[in-house]
């Protein structure tokens, strides 16, 4: 019974915990027809993007920065750390017509 309570009041205070911590997203960006999918919103210095290639050729996230260059085999994904907050437009090496932009805030306040 005490357990039982427990466990409710856990999961009710979940929504609470997430809003409050500081710890760094992870946000997908599809790669699916040529085209990579939507830059996420709320980026963050320190978060992930996790690049998901599901086309059957190879491609690359690469920053025209030279701040990440991500090779993406077919079926594969990787990943690339934001270090820093700004603007960076990206590309793929193979299909130069493949363009994105990412747009960072400055990374999350600690609790
Ligand atoms: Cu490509």
């Amino acid at each position: 019974m005490m357990r039982a309570i427990a466990c409710a009041l856990a999961i009710a205070t979940v929504p609470l915990l997430v809003a409050a911590a500081p710890t760094p997203r992870v946000h997908s960006i599809v790669i699916d027809k040529m085209k990579f999918g939507p830059a996420p919103a709320e980026l963050r210095a320190g978060d992930t993007i996790l690049w998901v290639n599901k086309d059957l050729f190879r491609h690359t996230a690469t920053a025209r920065d030279g701040s990440f260059n991500v090779d993406l085999p077919a079926g594969k994904s990787g990943r690339t750390v934001l270090k820093r907050s700004g603007t960076i437009a990206f590309y793929c090496i193979y299909h130069p017509g493949m363009t994105g932009t990412l747009t960072v805030g400055r990374s999350r306040p600690a609790s």
